[in-house]
């Protein structure tokens, strides 16, 4: 073999080697658990330890992509390394060795302190790495055996290698996706709610064309989590742990969940990350026990001031208390629009909590709900500089006209959702070119919880306008126009929209 030839067989020793390693570990983690999978447990404590920046750009950019870009570009990344180190095995096999080492330690280090990792954790990335190590011990020398020109044997065993790498990834994969939820969730008999949601006004959703619906369906809600495997949680081994400052610690399977007085309500939830005019906001018809029930069964004791809730993957929120006991809807939810929850939605069990962000109220995949104080427990996010009190801001988005479009000149429809969860929106005021701000038509709502269709019609004149919306809440206060970044309480200023008007 020429001495270009072997280089490319030590590339390629090494590339088949690493997908060998991560096809063995994605095997074992199928036995273990999927968050010990090297690139989930590398992904998730990147994830972690990534500053708050970055996080925000990765969103803006990927939308909720985010993780699957993550997941590719470590995949690009894994394979790079890997072919290095074949490459430098070739010449240094102690180095190309000791690399590899370094890299299995810190992989190890990684699945070892995700949440709730136990010490079996550490053996998909120290096996993946082992058969890595194996296959290019394997791969090198045959490499370096062959006759010039005769690549044969090294191709054939190299081509074994990769057949075997990805027979175990799928086999894993499958492994892993029998322990589904799926089927327990198709199982799963809701019953019908105690206190059913009042019919929907007839008008609550215009029916415009473009215009977001009034009702989200489950497969159009946004989602926004740091799970890179979504949780399954199999209601038949859940619980819901209630303690800390209560004078009576409860426990509740998801039977007594639903044999609980559920009621229905409908509740739009948004994320902080939304940026004005955003995605990251739907509307849901949800299905839930009282929280504020269960609390008071609990006794909370005086001194307490919120509830530290802990998802199944270890995801933790802090509820301020006063937000959960003042008589809104705060449910434990276990369904949305009618459906068991989405397993990406938290399935068995979430909290919504009317009029609070999502990063400190609606806990998915629920199971332990601490009562206690601020100062004492630090949730994911307010650890990491978010706020403690994440109140919805009041926010006006427009929907149409869509960003840049083309219109003909004449009667045009301006139109969009406008939110102040718990306050309700008394009104949405739209102004082009700095104008006056005009009153735009309300759409009827069941309940200050929800967000509000509304609509305007302009007579549009040929040339390039600006187009702003901003709403007003139920209290009478009109939504900041002060233009700031979600960081670290909620984005703010109006929403606005640029149309090209074509002369008829
Ligand atoms: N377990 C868990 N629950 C979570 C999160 C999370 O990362 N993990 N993210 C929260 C945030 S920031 C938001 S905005 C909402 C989003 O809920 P959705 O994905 O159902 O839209 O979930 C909240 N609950
Ligand atoms: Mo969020």
């Amino acid at each position: 073999m020429t001495h270009q030839g072997s280089r490319v067989a030590a590339l390629t020793a090494g590339l088949v080697a690493g997908a060998a390693g991560l096809g063995a570990a994605q095997l074992a983690a199928a036995f273990v658990r999927p968050q010990s999978a090297p690139l989930i447990a590398l992904g998730g404590a990147g994830i972690d330890r990534t500053p708050e920046w970055l996080k925000h750009w990765a969103i803006r950019q990927f939308g909720t992509h985010d993780k699957q870009v993550l997941l590719g570009s470590m995949l690009v990344g894994a394979g790079i390394v890997a072919a290095l180190l074949g490459l430098l095995a070739r010449t240094r096999p102690r180095l190309a060795g000791a690399l590899l080492g370094t890299l299995a330690v810190a992989g190890a280090a990684a699945a070892l302190t995700r949440p709730d990792a136990g010490p079996v954790d550490a053996l998909p990335v120290l096996l993946g790495a082992a058969t890595a190590a194996g296959v290019v011990a394997v791969l090198l020398p045959a490499a370096a055996r062959a006759a010039p020109g005769d690549r044969r044997s090294f191709l054939a065993l190299a081509g074994g290698a990769a057949a075997l790498a990805a027979g175990s990834t799928l086999l894993g994969r499958s492994l892993a996706g029998r322990k589904s939820v799926a089927k327990a969730r198709a199982a799963t008999r809701l019953p019908a709610p105690a206190r059913p949601a009042p019919p929907l006004p007839k008008a609550a959703d215009l029916r415009i064309r473009g215009l977001t619906p009034f009702t989200t369906p489950n497969r159009d809600f946004y989602r926004v989590d740091t799970a890179l495997v979504v949780p399954q949680v199999d209601p038949a081994d859940w619980k819901l742990r209630v303690h800390g400052l209560v004078d009576r610690p409860l426990e509740i399977t998801f039977d007594e969940l639903l044999r609980r007085p559920l009621l229905e309500a409908d509740v739009t939830l948004t994320c902080v990350s939304n940026e004005v005019g955003g995605e990251y906001a739907g509307n849901a018809r949800w299905l839930g026990a009282s929280l504020a029930d269960l609390l008071r069964e609990a006794r909370v004791r005086s001194g307490a001031d919120q509830v530290f809730s802990r998802s199944a993957d270890g995801f933790t929120v802090s509820t301020p208390l006063d937000a959960l006991m003042d008589g809104r809807d705060a449910l434990l939810a276990v369904a949305m629009n009618g459906a068991p929850l989405p397993v990406g939605h938290g399935f068995p069990a979430r909290m919504v909590v009317p009029g609070l962000y999502g990063y400190v109220s609606a806990t998915k995949w629920v199971v332990d709900l601490k009562v206690s104080r601020f100062t004492d427990d630090r949730a994911y996010w307010t650890e990491r500089g978010w706020a403690d009190h994440g109140t919805v801001r009041t926010m006006a988005r427009i929907d149409l006209p869509r960003p840049s479009a083309d219109v003909k000149a004449g009667r045009i429809v301006v139109a969009g959702v406008a939110w102040a969860q718990h306050r309700g929106i008394s009104a949405v005021q739209v102004r082009v070119d700095d104008g006056p701000w005009r009153t735009a038509q309300l759409a009827p709502v069941p309940n200050t919880d929800t967000w509000r269709q509304w609509v305007l019609e302009w007579d549009a004149v040929p040339g390039r306008h600006r187009i702003e919306a901003r709403a007003v809440d139920g209290t009478g206060a009109v939504q900041s126009g002060d233009n700031a970044d979600p960081f670290p309480n909620g984005a703010t200023g109006w929403h606005q929209t640029t149309v090209t008007v074509h002369r008829n």
